[in-house]
């Protein structure tokens, strides 16, 4: 498998609403969109890295840099047998997984184009439908709040996520909780916003039935999660602190999580999240597939990861109108059934990359290609 061009597009679209995590806001979405070409068919997938280095090191300037320096000039020169040879030929480059995983999903969905078959069968995924809830800002008041949680409860979502940080935590799952009920499958996520010092207010929320509580310690941190996990009796699921199948080995030794959100920026590429998928599965610890508020192109890596059968929770994947007035692809990520989400079936990701739509947000694009780079 030889490939032939890659392309890099920065893109910058409007989002319908700011999207508010303990650290920081975010007003529109940038990030690039990266195109594979070989043997006449294209592959795609975007870089999750964010425009500052808030949720992990890496930036979209940072991103771009490295691809653009260490990883495009060796794909270029490669023959790839399959796309898992990418993680092996990358692994001398310390961490920036945003920038490998942006090149390493479109070689994955070149691939499975070439193949004619589609993204989720070529990573070996068994559900034909994916259950999505949804993750929700933190908000401008507890009534903001509520009306938002209605709303997508009215969409048929299947699992509500709630934004919390140290003062607005308790409170805000109380209120959700005497609105709605204890049915409602409700987490919360703190983005590393807690220190063991906050053990009692974490502990208080025990008595709302959490699915889990979400990396509410340090974003690089295994050990004290392990010993708040100990005090705990609502799961604790690992989000920044998991780069890795060896992170994800450490944690669940440790005992720091029960549950682990995999989200393929963070883990370097799909060969990574696939074995970190099948880990979890190996030691009975469910997976579910987190965001990075995606465009179309990253929605559509996620449901196909998330069809491989240890996703047992319903991911953050929601239909790309809970942020866009308009997705980048054709059709849309749309609900088929309340709370479900139809894997698609055709060549690669299943999705249509629609040019007239990328130009619309484009604000600089570079292509490359081995003669390019020979002059
Ligand atoms: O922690 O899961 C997170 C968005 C940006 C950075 C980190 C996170 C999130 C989300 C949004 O929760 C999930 C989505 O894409 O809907
Ligand atoms: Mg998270």
């Amino acid at each position: 498998m030889k490939i032939e061009k890659v392309k890099l597009e920065r893109l910058k679209m409007p989002m319908l609403h700011p999207f508010e995590t303990s650290f920081g806001v975010e007003k529109e979405k940038e990030f690039i969109l990266v195109s594979v070409y070989g043997d006449g068919y294209v592959g795609y997938a975007e870089s999750v890295a964010m425009d500052l280095p808030m949720y992990n090191e890496e930036t979209i300037d940072t991103a771009w840099h490295v691809a653009e320096q260490f990883i495009i000039p060796k794909v270029l020169e490669t023959d790839f047998e399959s796309p898992e040879e990418f993680t092996k030929l990358f692994s001398w480059i310390r961490r920036n997984n945003m920038a490998k995983s942006a090149i390493e999903s479109a070689i994955w969905d070149l691939y499975a184009k070439q193949k004619g078959i589609s993204l989720s069968q070529a990573l070996g995924g068994v559900k034909e439908e994916i259950e999505v809830g949804v993750s929700i800002g933190i908000q401008p008041t507890v009534e903001d709040l509520l009306k938002k949680v209605e709303g997508f409860l009215a969409e048929g979502y299947k699992k509500i996520k709630v934004k919390i940080k140290p003062g607005v935590d308790v409170e805000l799952v109380k209120a959700i909780r005497e609105t709605f009920g204890y049915d409602i499958p409700l987490m919360a996520d703190a983005n590393s916003a807690y220190t063991l010092d906050d053990i009692d207010t974490l502990k208080q929320l025990d008595q709302y039935g959490l699915i889990m509580i979400e990396q509410p310690l340090a974003h690089d941190d295994i050990i004290d999660h392990a010993k708040l996990q100990r005090e705990l009796q609502t799961p604790i699921c690992l989000d920044e602190s998991i780069h890795s199948v060896e992170d994800a080995r450490k944690a669940i030794e440790l005992g720091s999580c029960k549950i682990i959100n995999i989200k393929i920026g963070r883990v370097g590429g799909l060969t990574e999240a696939k074995k970190i998928h099948d880990l979890c599965k190996l030691y009975g610890i469910p997976v579910w597939c987190g965001g990075m508020l995606e465009a179309g192109v990253g929605r559509a890596h996620n449901i196909a990861i998330a069809s491989l059968s240890n996703f047992i929770i319903p991911g953050d994947t929601s239909a790309s109108k809970k942020y866009f007035a308009e997705d980048i692809i054709g059709p849309e990520v749309t609900l088929s059934k309340p709370g479900i989400v139809t894997v698609p079936k055709g060549p690669g990701i299943g999705f249509k990359v629609i040019q007239e739509k990328v130009d619309n947000y484009l604000l600089n694009s570079k292509v490359f290609c081995k003669e390019a780079i020979l002059v």
